[in-house]
Protein backbone atom coordinates (compact mmCIF):
# COMPACT_ATOMS: atom_id res chain seq x y z
CA UNK A 1 0.00 0.00 0.00
CA UNK A 2 2.90 2.18 0.86
CA UNK A 3 4.39 1.42 -2.26
CA UNK A 4 1.74 2.66 -4.01
CA UNK A 5 1.12 5.66 -2.52
CA UNK A 6 4.57 6.35 -3.43
CA UNK A 7 4.30 5.19 -7.18
CA UNK A 8 1.26 7.83 -7.36
CA UNK A 9 3.19 10.21 -5.76
CA UNK A 10 6.28 10.15 -7.99
CA UNK A 11 4.34 10.11 -10.98
CA UNK A 12 2.48 12.57 -10.46
CA UNK A 13 5.15 15.05 -9.69
CA UNK A 14 6.84 13.22 -12.77
CA UNK A 15 3.55 14.01 -14.85
CA UNK A 16 3.57 17.88 -13.67
CA UNK A 17 6.96 18.21 -14.53
CA UNK A 18 7.08 16.67 -17.92
CA UNK A 19 3.99 18.80 -18.32
CA UNK A 20 6.15 22.20 -17.69
CA UNK A 21 8.30 21.05 -20.47
CA UNK A 22 6.17 21.76 -23.88
CA UNK A 23 7.02 20.09 -27.39
CA UNK A 24 8.93 22.20 -29.61
CA UNK A 25 8.31 22.05 -33.39
CA UNK A 26 10.40 24.82 -34.93
CA UNK A 27 9.28 25.27 -38.52
CA UNK A 28 11.41 26.50 -40.95
CA UNK A 29 10.49 27.95 -44.39
CA UNK A 30 12.88 28.19 -46.98
CA UNK A 31 13.19 31.55 -48.99
CA UNK A 32 9.52 33.03 -47.91
CA UNK A 33 9.24 36.48 -47.39
CA UNK A 34 7.90 39.27 -45.29
CA UNK A 35 4.80 39.54 -47.30
CA UNK A 36 3.75 35.89 -48.53
CA UNK A 37 1.30 35.12 -45.67
CA UNK A 38 -1.67 36.82 -45.52
CA UNK A 39 -1.60 37.23 -41.89
CA UNK A 40 1.32 39.49 -43.10
CA UNK A 41 -0.62 41.39 -45.37
CA UNK A 42 -0.88 39.35 -48.29
CA UNK A 43 -4.08 39.85 -50.55
CA UNK A 44 -2.85 37.56 -53.50
CA UNK A 45 -2.40 34.63 -51.54
CA UNK A 46 -4.33 33.15 -48.63
CA UNK A 47 -2.43 30.93 -46.06
CA UNK A 48 -5.45 30.20 -43.62
CA UNK A 49 -3.22 27.83 -41.19
CA UNK A 50 -0.33 29.96 -40.55
CA UNK A 51 -2.90 32.59 -40.54
CA UNK A 52 -4.42 30.10 -37.98
CA UNK A 53 -1.09 30.01 -35.85
CA UNK A 54 -0.41 33.52 -36.22
CA UNK A 55 -4.32 34.24 -34.57
CA UNK A 56 -3.72 32.10 -31.29
CA UNK A 57 -0.23 32.97 -30.92
CA UNK A 58 2.27 35.52 -30.73
CA UNK A 59 3.44 36.93 -34.41
CA UNK A 60 6.12 39.07 -34.55
CA UNK A 61 7.09 41.97 -36.70
CA UNK A 62 10.47 42.46 -35.92
CA UNK A 63 11.83 38.96 -35.95
CA UNK A 64 15.07 38.32 -38.02
CA UNK A 65 17.10 35.62 -39.55
CA UNK A 66 20.84 36.49 -39.08
CA UNK A 67 21.69 36.07 -42.79
CA UNK A 68 19.79 36.39 -46.26
CA UNK A 69 20.89 32.88 -47.39
CA UNK A 70 20.58 29.45 -46.04
CA UNK A 71 23.11 28.01 -44.42
CA UNK A 72 25.20 31.04 -42.59
CA UNK A 73 21.24 31.54 -41.37
CA UNK A 74 20.87 27.84 -40.20
CA UNK A 75 24.15 27.65 -38.42
CA UNK A 76 23.08 30.70 -36.39
CA UNK A 77 20.33 29.12 -34.89
CA UNK A 78 21.63 26.01 -34.83
CA UNK A 79 24.84 27.37 -32.54
CA UNK A 80 24.20 30.86 -31.66
CA UNK A 81 27.01 32.21 -33.27
CA UNK A 82 27.01 35.12 -35.96
CA UNK A 83 28.09 32.99 -39.04
CA UNK A 84 30.19 35.90 -40.53
CA UNK A 85 32.70 35.14 -37.55
CA UNK A 86 33.21 31.69 -38.85
CA UNK A 87 34.96 31.28 -42.87
CA UNK A 88 33.07 28.48 -44.74
CA UNK A 89 29.65 29.66 -43.85
CA UNK A 90 28.12 31.17 -46.91
CA UNK A 91 25.86 28.59 -49.22
CA UNK A 92 27.33 25.18 -49.22
CA UNK A 93 27.35 22.99 -52.32
CA UNK A 94 25.73 19.65 -51.22
CA UNK A 95 28.82 17.45 -51.00
CA UNK A 96 30.40 20.27 -48.40
CA UNK A 97 31.74 18.39 -45.04
CA UNK A 98 29.77 19.38 -41.87
CA UNK A 99 30.28 23.14 -40.77
CA UNK A 100 28.90 22.71 -37.36
CA UNK A 101 31.28 22.24 -34.37
CA UNK A 102 30.72 18.57 -32.88
CA UNK A 103 30.60 18.46 -28.84
CA UNK A 104 29.66 21.78 -28.23
CA UNK A 105 26.23 23.04 -26.70
CA UNK A 106 24.07 23.77 -29.55
CA UNK A 107 20.22 24.22 -30.00
CA UNK A 108 19.27 20.69 -30.29
CA UNK A 109 21.30 19.76 -27.37
CA UNK A 110 20.05 21.99 -24.95
CA UNK A 111 17.02 19.96 -25.60
CA UNK A 112 18.50 16.74 -25.28
CA UNK A 113 20.21 18.10 -22.20
CA UNK A 114 16.91 18.38 -20.72
CA UNK A 115 15.73 15.04 -21.71
CA UNK A 116 13.89 15.52 -25.13
CA UNK A 117 13.61 13.13 -28.34
CA UNK A 118 15.12 15.47 -30.88
CA UNK A 119 14.44 15.17 -34.48
CA UNK A 120 15.36 17.25 -37.41
CA UNK A 121 13.22 16.58 -41.00
CA UNK A 122 13.59 18.08 -44.07
CA UNK A 123 16.46 20.32 -45.44
CA UNK A 124 19.87 20.32 -43.75
CA UNK A 125 22.45 22.61 -46.07
CA UNK A 126 24.62 21.93 -42.67
CA UNK A 127 26.97 19.47 -44.71
CA UNK A 128 27.58 15.87 -44.04
CA UNK A 129 30.95 14.01 -43.02
CA UNK A 130 34.73 15.42 -42.53
CA UNK A 131 35.35 15.94 -46.30
CA UNK A 132 34.03 16.92 -49.39
CA UNK A 133 35.50 13.65 -50.94
CA UNK A 134 33.17 10.79 -49.56
CA UNK A 135 31.41 7.41 -50.05
CA UNK A 136 27.67 8.54 -50.05
CA UNK A 137 27.59 4.49 -50.42
CA UNK A 138 28.25 4.00 -46.96
CA UNK A 139 27.62 5.32 -43.45
CA UNK A 140 27.76 9.40 -43.57
CA UNK A 141 29.28 11.16 -40.19
CA UNK A 142 29.89 13.15 -38.83
CA UNK A 143 25.72 14.71 -39.33
CA UNK A 144 23.27 16.13 -37.95
CA UNK A 145 22.83 12.85 -35.69
CA UNK A 146 26.53 14.00 -34.21
CA UNK A 147 25.43 17.61 -33.50
CA UNK A 148 22.00 16.54 -31.31
CA UNK A 149 19.61 15.11 -33.35
CA UNK A 150 18.66 11.39 -32.34
CA UNK A 151 16.41 10.95 -35.77
CA UNK A 152 17.25 12.94 -39.07
CA UNK A 153 15.20 12.74 -42.33
CA UNK A 154 17.12 15.03 -44.33
CA UNK A 155 18.14 16.06 -47.66
CA UNK A 156 21.78 17.20 -47.43
CA UNK A 157 21.13 20.47 -48.95
CA UNK A 158 18.96 22.71 -51.66
CA UNK A 159 16.20 20.97 -53.53
CA UNK A 160 18.35 22.49 -56.97
CA UNK A 161 21.60 20.69 -55.95
CA UNK A 162 23.33 17.17 -55.86
CA UNK A 163 22.85 14.50 -54.54
CA UNK A 164 18.77 14.64 -54.91
CA UNK A 165 18.65 11.94 -52.32
CA UNK A 166 17.04 11.56 -48.76
CA UNK A 167 19.26 10.61 -45.83
CA UNK A 168 17.87 8.80 -43.09
CA UNK A 169 20.30 9.11 -39.70
CA UNK A 170 23.55 8.22 -41.76
CA UNK A 171 22.78 6.55 -45.13
CA UNK A 172 21.15 7.38 -48.09
CA UNK A 173 17.51 6.00 -48.98
CA UNK A 174 16.42 3.62 -51.38
CA UNK A 175 20.14 2.94 -52.48
CA UNK A 176 20.75 0.18 -54.91
CA UNK A 177 24.57 -1.04 -54.21
CA UNK A 178 24.37 -2.26 -57.69
CA UNK A 179 24.05 1.55 -58.70
CA UNK A 180 26.52 3.33 -56.23
CA UNK A 181 26.01 7.33 -55.96
CA UNK A 182 29.19 9.53 -56.90
CA UNK A 183 29.08 13.18 -56.40
CA UNK A 184 31.06 15.97 -58.15
CA UNK A 185 30.82 19.73 -58.07
CA UNK A 186 33.55 20.17 -60.50
CA UNK A 187 33.85 17.75 -63.66
CA UNK A 188 30.76 15.82 -65.03
CA UNK A 189 30.75 12.13 -63.61
CA UNK A 190 28.52 9.13 -65.45
CA UNK A 191 26.51 9.64 -68.06
CA UNK A 192 23.55 11.15 -66.84
CA UNK A 193 22.32 13.87 -69.56
CA UNK A 194 22.95 17.54 -68.02
CA UNK A 195 20.78 20.60 -68.95
CA UNK A 196 23.60 22.59 -71.29
CA UNK A 197 23.93 19.44 -73.14
CA UNK A 198 19.90 18.07 -73.69
CA UNK A 199 18.02 21.12 -72.66
CA UNK A 200 15.55 19.49 -75.00
CA UNK A 201 14.97 17.34 -72.01
CA UNK A 202 13.94 19.52 -69.36
CA UNK A 203 10.59 19.75 -68.33
CA UNK A 204 11.13 23.24 -66.20
CA UNK A 205 14.55 25.47 -68.54
CA UNK A 206 16.62 26.71 -65.70
CA UNK A 207 17.05 30.57 -66.12
CA UNK A 208 20.03 32.16 -68.49
CA UNK A 209 23.06 32.90 -66.67
CA UNK A 210 22.35 31.13 -63.50
CA UNK A 211 23.44 27.69 -64.20
CA UNK A 212 21.17 25.15 -62.95
CA UNK A 213 21.95 23.25 -65.83
CA UNK A 214 24.03 20.51 -64.77
CA UNK A 215 22.91 16.61 -63.97
CA UNK A 216 19.12 16.28 -65.32
CA UNK A 217 17.08 14.64 -62.47
CA UNK A 218 13.64 13.92 -62.99
CA UNK A 219 13.22 16.78 -65.79
CA UNK A 220 14.96 19.28 -63.77
CA UNK A 221 18.76 20.53 -64.21
CA UNK A 222 20.72 20.65 -60.92
CA UNK A 223 23.60 22.58 -59.62
CA UNK A 224 26.47 19.74 -59.50
CA UNK A 225 26.72 15.86 -61.00
CA UNK A 226 25.48 13.22 -60.00
CA UNK A 227 25.91 9.65 -61.53
CA UNK A 228 24.28 6.23 -60.20
CA UNK A 229 21.73 6.21 -57.19
CA UNK A 230 18.82 6.12 -60.20
CA UNK A 231 16.47 4.58 -57.01
CA UNK A 232 17.22 7.05 -54.40
CA UNK A 233 16.76 9.93 -56.12
CA UNK A 234 13.78 11.64 -55.07
CA UNK A 235 11.14 12.91 -57.25
CA UNK A 236 10.25 16.59 -56.39
CA UNK A 237 6.36 16.78 -55.94
CA UNK A 238 6.77 14.11 -53.40
CA UNK A 239 9.24 16.14 -51.20
CA UNK A 240 6.70 17.86 -49.03
CA UNK A 241 4.60 14.93 -48.47
CA UNK A 242 7.88 12.89 -47.34
CA UNK A 243 8.81 15.55 -45.21
CA UNK A 244 5.06 15.53 -43.65
CA UNK A 245 4.31 11.99 -43.51
CA UNK A 246 7.97 11.98 -41.52
CA UNK A 247 6.94 14.40 -38.86
CA UNK A 248 3.41 12.93 -38.24
CA UNK A 249 5.82 9.44 -37.62
CA UNK A 250 8.15 11.25 -34.99
CA UNK A 251 5.11 12.98 -33.41
CA UNK A 252 3.58 10.21 -33.01
CA UNK A 253 5.91 7.91 -31.86
CA UNK A 254 7.34 10.79 -29.60
CA UNK A 255 3.93 11.69 -28.22
CA UNK A 256 4.12 10.51 -24.47
CA UNK A 257 7.40 12.57 -23.99
CA UNK A 258 8.53 15.93 -24.57
CA UNK A 259 10.16 15.70 -28.15
CA UNK A 260 12.11 18.63 -30.37
CA UNK A 261 11.19 18.60 -33.88
CA UNK A 262 12.99 20.76 -36.21
CA UNK A 263 11.06 20.21 -39.28
CA UNK A 264 12.90 22.04 -42.35
CA UNK A 265 10.53 22.72 -45.22
CA UNK A 266 11.96 23.22 -48.76
CA UNK A 267 9.00 25.62 -49.97
CA UNK A 268 9.11 28.15 -51.77
CA UNK A 269 12.29 27.45 -52.86
CA UNK A 270 13.69 26.28 -56.40
CA UNK A 271 12.96 24.11 -58.24
CA UNK A 272 8.90 24.64 -56.98
CA UNK A 273 7.39 21.46 -57.89
CA UNK A 274 4.52 21.04 -55.54
CA UNK A 275 1.93 18.14 -55.73
CA UNK A 276 -0.81 18.00 -58.60
CA UNK A 277 -3.47 19.42 -55.64
CA UNK A 278 -1.59 22.87 -55.74
CA UNK A 279 -0.55 22.92 -59.75
CA UNK A 280 -1.93 26.36 -60.74
CA UNK A 281 -4.30 26.67 -57.53
CA UNK A 282 -2.75 30.36 -56.43
CA UNK A 283 -3.18 31.86 -59.38
CA UNK A 284 0.64 32.96 -59.14
CA UNK A 285 2.42 30.14 -61.04
CA UNK A 286 4.66 27.60 -58.86
CA UNK A 287 5.81 29.91 -56.32
CA UNK A 288 2.33 30.66 -54.72
CA UNK A 289 1.06 27.06 -55.42
CA UNK A 290 4.45 25.94 -53.29
CA UNK A 291 3.59 28.78 -51.14
CA UNK A 292 -0.30 27.16 -50.58
CA UNK A 293 1.57 23.41 -50.27
CA UNK A 294 3.62 24.72 -47.33
CA UNK A 295 0.63 26.42 -45.42
CA UNK A 296 -1.56 22.48 -45.95
CA UNK A 297 1.72 20.73 -44.62
CA UNK A 298 1.36 23.45 -41.58
CA UNK A 299 -2.07 22.95 -41.16
CA UNK A 300 -1.69 18.88 -41.18
CA UNK A 301 0.68 18.96 -38.59
CA UNK A 302 -1.37 21.64 -36.21
CA UNK A 303 -4.37 19.11 -36.91
CA UNK A 304 -2.22 16.37 -36.00
CA UNK A 305 -0.85 18.04 -32.49
CA UNK A 306 -4.61 18.39 -32.06
CA UNK A 307 -5.48 15.23 -32.16
CA UNK A 308 -3.00 13.68 -30.30
CA UNK A 309 -4.30 16.20 -27.25
CA UNK A 310 -1.18 17.84 -27.63
CA UNK A 311 -1.76 21.05 -28.69
CA UNK A 312 -2.13 23.20 -25.63
CA UNK A 313 1.78 22.51 -24.43
CA UNK A 314 3.28 22.34 -27.67
CA UNK A 315 4.98 25.35 -28.65
CA UNK A 316 5.43 26.16 -32.41
CA UNK A 317 7.70 28.26 -34.07
CA UNK A 318 7.12 28.97 -37.85
CA UNK A 319 9.66 31.23 -39.54
CA UNK A 320 11.37 31.35 -42.61
CA UNK A 321 15.68 31.31 -43.56
CA UNK A 322 15.79 34.01 -45.99
CA UNK A 323 14.09 36.88 -47.69
CA UNK A 324 12.44 36.06 -51.00
CA UNK A 325 13.56 35.74 -54.55
CA UNK A 326 11.30 35.15 -57.84
CA UNK A 327 13.64 33.81 -60.26
CA UNK A 328 16.14 32.19 -58.37
CA UNK A 329 17.30 29.86 -61.56
CA UNK A 330 14.24 28.10 -62.89
CA UNK A 331 11.56 29.91 -65.63
CA UNK A 332 9.08 28.80 -63.34
CA UNK A 333 7.04 31.70 -64.17
CA UNK A 334 6.63 33.43 -60.43
CA UNK A 335 7.71 36.61 -62.20
CA UNK A 336 5.55 36.58 -64.79
CA UNK A 337 2.32 35.88 -63.07
CA UNK A 338 2.96 37.51 -59.47
CA UNK A 339 -0.14 39.08 -60.13
CA UNK A 340 1.02 42.08 -57.85
CA UNK A 341 1.73 40.30 -55.08
CA UNK A 342 4.62 41.67 -53.12
CA UNK A 343 6.85 38.79 -51.49
CA UNK A 344 8.45 41.02 -49.20
CA UNK A 345 5.67 43.03 -48.11
CA UNK A 346 6.38 46.86 -48.01
CA UNK A 347 10.35 45.84 -47.09
CA UNK A 348 13.13 46.40 -49.77
CA UNK A 349 15.19 43.65 -50.88
CA UNK A 350 14.92 40.56 -50.64
CA UNK A 351 17.59 37.07 -50.65
CA UNK A 352 20.75 37.71 -50.79
CA UNK A 353 20.18 41.59 -49.87
CA UNK A 354 21.54 43.76 -47.29
CA UNK A 355 17.78 45.54 -46.78
CA UNK A 356 14.83 44.25 -44.37
CA UNK A 357 13.87 41.98 -47.38
CA UNK A 358 16.55 39.62 -46.46
CA UNK A 359 16.08 39.19 -43.37
CA UNK A 360 13.05 40.26 -41.70
CA UNK A 361 10.95 36.99 -41.51
CA UNK A 362 7.63 35.91 -40.65
CA UNK A 363 7.84 34.60 -37.06
CA UNK A 364 4.60 33.35 -35.31
CA UNK A 365 5.29 31.52 -32.20
CA UNK A 366 2.24 29.71 -31.00
CA UNK A 367 1.89 28.00 -27.11
CA UNK A 368 -1.31 28.08 -26.28
CA UNK A 369 -0.59 27.35 -22.64
CA UNK A 370 1.67 29.98 -22.00
CA UNK A 371 1.40 32.87 -25.13
CA UNK A 372 -1.96 35.29 -25.12
CA UNK A 373 -2.67 35.65 -28.91
CA UNK A 374 -1.13 38.86 -30.03
CA UNK A 375 1.43 40.97 -31.79
CA UNK A 376 4.48 42.17 -31.38
CA UNK A 377 6.89 44.46 -32.64
CA UNK A 378 10.04 43.05 -30.36
CA UNK A 379 13.24 42.67 -32.05
CA UNK A 380 14.09 38.93 -32.18
CA UNK A 381 16.42 36.87 -33.86
CA UNK A 382 16.88 33.11 -35.08
CA UNK A 383 20.21 32.82 -33.29
CA UNK A 384 18.29 33.63 -29.88
CA UNK A 385 16.76 30.70 -29.88
CA UNK A 386 19.37 28.25 -28.60
CA UNK A 387 19.61 30.81 -24.99
CA UNK A 388 16.35 31.38 -24.87
CA UNK A 389 15.44 27.19 -25.05
CA UNK A 390 18.15 26.63 -22.62
CA UNK A 391 16.51 29.46 -19.87
CA UNK A 392 13.08 27.58 -20.67
CA UNK A 393 14.02 24.82 -19.96
CA UNK A 394 16.39 25.20 -16.97
CA UNK A 395 19.89 23.93 -18.71
CA UNK A 396 22.57 26.08 -18.18
CA UNK A 397 24.92 27.30 -21.26
CA UNK A 398 27.72 29.72 -20.40
CA UNK A 399 28.00 33.18 -21.69
CA UNK A 400 31.43 31.78 -23.77
CA UNK A 401 28.63 29.46 -25.75
CA UNK A 402 26.19 30.03 -27.98
CA UNK A 403 27.62 33.72 -27.31
CA UNK A 404 25.67 35.79 -30.02
CA UNK A 405 22.58 34.20 -29.29
CA UNK A 406 20.52 36.14 -25.86
CA UNK A 407 17.84 35.64 -23.71
CA UNK A 408 14.79 36.53 -25.72
CA UNK A 409 12.18 34.10 -23.97
CA UNK A 410 10.34 37.17 -22.55
CA UNK A 411 9.64 38.48 -25.79
CA UNK A 412 8.90 34.89 -27.37
CA UNK A 413 6.47 34.57 -24.94
CA UNK A 414 4.97 37.79 -25.39
CA UNK A 415 5.94 39.61 -22.22
CA UNK A 416 8.75 41.67 -23.48
CA UNK A 417 7.78 44.25 -26.68
CA UNK A 418 11.20 45.35 -27.33
CA UNK A 419 13.22 42.77 -27.39
CA UNK A 420 17.17 42.96 -28.38
CA UNK A 421 18.82 46.34 -27.97
CA UNK A 422 21.11 45.54 -30.89
CA UNK A 423 21.50 42.94 -34.11
CA UNK A 424 23.69 42.80 -36.37
CA UNK A 425 22.62 41.22 -39.92
CA UNK A 426 24.38 39.58 -42.86
CA UNK A 427 23.13 40.46 -46.45
CA UNK A 428 26.17 41.46 -48.79
CA UNK A 429 27.58 43.86 -46.56
CA UNK A 430 26.83 43.70 -42.55
CA UNK A 431 24.74 45.96 -40.77
CA UNK A 432 24.06 46.61 -37.38
CA UNK A 433 20.63 47.98 -35.47
CA UNK A 434 20.55 49.84 -32.06
CA UNK A 435 17.22 50.85 -31.36
CA UNK A 436 15.55 52.10 -34.65
CA UNK A 437 18.38 52.55 -36.17
CA UNK A 438 20.17 50.82 -39.15
CA UNK A 439 23.45 50.89 -40.44
CA UNK A 440 24.59 49.36 -43.22
CA UNK A 441 28.15 49.11 -44.24
CA UNK A 442 29.73 50.73 -47.35
CA UNK A 443 30.94 48.25 -49.86
CA UNK A 444 31.50 47.33 -53.78
CA UNK A 445 29.36 45.48 -55.61
CA UNK A 446 26.11 46.07 -57.88
CA UNK A 447 23.47 48.18 -56.12
CA UNK A 448 21.15 45.69 -58.15
CA UNK A 449 21.06 42.05 -58.74
CA UNK A 450 20.21 42.08 -62.77
CA UNK A 451 20.00 38.03 -63.00
CA UNK A 452 17.49 37.57 -59.50
CA UNK A 453 16.20 40.68 -59.83
CA UNK A 454 17.24 42.26 -56.31
CA UNK A 455 18.15 45.00 -54.57
CA UNK A 456 21.21 44.06 -52.85
CA UNK A 457 21.76 47.09 -50.46
CA UNK A 458 25.26 47.71 -51.85
CA UNK A 459 26.47 50.93 -51.60
CA UNK A 460 29.64 52.84 -51.63
CA UNK A 461 28.79 54.86 -48.84
CA UNK A 462 27.37 54.24 -45.70
CA UNK A 463 23.46 53.79 -44.74
CA UNK A 464 21.41 54.85 -42.12
CA UNK A 465 17.80 54.24 -42.01
CA UNK A 466 15.30 54.82 -39.31
CA UNK A 467 13.15 51.51 -39.48
CA UNK A 468 10.39 52.53 -37.09
CA UNK A 469 9.67 55.88 -39.24
CA UNK A 470 10.87 53.97 -42.42
CA UNK A 471 10.83 50.64 -42.46
CA UNK A 472 10.79 50.49 -46.52
CA UNK A 473 14.25 51.91 -46.26
CA UNK A 474 13.56 55.03 -48.67
CA UNK A 475 15.37 57.95 -46.85
CA UNK A 476 19.12 57.39 -46.17
CA UNK A 477 19.79 59.54 -43.65
CA UNK A 478 23.45 59.48 -43.41
CA UNK A 479 24.44 62.36 -44.35
CA UNK A 480 22.02 63.93 -41.85
CA UNK A 481 23.27 62.58 -39.21
CA UNK A 482 27.02 61.69 -39.16
CA UNK A 483 27.18 61.28 -35.75
CA UNK A 484 24.75 58.11 -35.61
CA UNK A 485 26.48 56.93 -38.73
CA UNK A 486 29.91 56.84 -36.64
CA UNK A 487 27.88 55.33 -33.47
CA UNK A 488 26.53 52.61 -34.85
CA UNK A 489 29.80 51.94 -37.30
CA UNK A 490 31.84 51.81 -33.75
CA UNK A 491 29.61 49.54 -31.78
CA UNK A 492 29.69 46.76 -35.37
CA UNK A 493 33.18 46.74 -34.89
CA UNK A 494 33.25 46.42 -31.23
CA UNK A 495 30.78 43.64 -31.66
CA UNK A 496 32.89 42.32 -34.81
CA UNK A 497 35.87 42.12 -32.16
CA UNK A 498 34.36 40.40 -29.33
CA UNK A 499 36.41 37.23 -28.40
CA UNK A 500 34.44 34.20 -27.03
CA UNK A 501 33.92 32.10 -30.28
C1 LIG B 1 22.56 30.10 -55.27
C2 LIG B 1 21.77 29.52 -56.42
C3 LIG B 1 20.30 29.56 -56.07
C4 LIG B 1 20.04 28.92 -54.72
C5 LIG B 1 20.95 29.49 -53.67
C6 LIG B 1 20.85 28.80 -52.34
C7 LIG B 1 22.99 30.04 -58.50
C8 LIG B 1 23.19 31.03 -59.62
N1 LIG B 1 22.02 30.33 -57.62
O1 LIG B 1 23.93 29.99 -55.51
O2 LIG B 1 19.56 28.94 -57.06
O3 LIG B 1 20.23 27.53 -54.80
O4 LIG B 1 22.29 29.38 -54.07
O5 LIG B 1 19.68 29.13 -51.71
O6 LIG B 1 23.69 29.04 -58.43
S1 LIG B 1 19.60 29.00 -50.16
O7 LIG B 1 18.23 29.37 -49.82
O8 LIG B 1 19.88 27.64 -49.83
O9 LIG B 1 20.55 29.94 -49.59
CA1 LIG C 1 16.79 29.73 -48.15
Amino acid sequence: MKFLFLFIAVSLTMNAFSQEKPNVILICADDLGYGDLSCYGATKIHTPNLDRLASTGLRLTNGHSTSATCTPSRYAMMTGNYPWRKKGTGILPGDAALIIPTGQKNLPLVFKGAGYATGIIGKWHLGLGTQVEKDWNNEIKPGPNEVGFDYSFIFPATADRVPTVFLQNHSVVALDKNDPIAVDYKHKIGTDPTGKEHPELLKMKSSPGQGHDNTIVNGIGRIGYMSGGHMARWVDEELSYTFLSQAQGFIEEHKTKPFFLYLALTEPHVPRMPGTQFKDKSGLGARGDAILQMDWVVGEVMKQVQALGLAKNTLIIFTSDNGPVLDDGYQDEAVPRLNGHTPAGLLRGGKYSALEGGTRMPFIVNWPARIKPGVSNALVSQIDLVRSMSVLLGQQLPATLASDSEDMLAALLGKDKSGRRTLVLQGGPLSVISEDWKYITPGAGPAYDKLVGIETGNSPSAQLYHLKNDVAEKDNLAEKYPEKVKELAALLERIKNQVNH
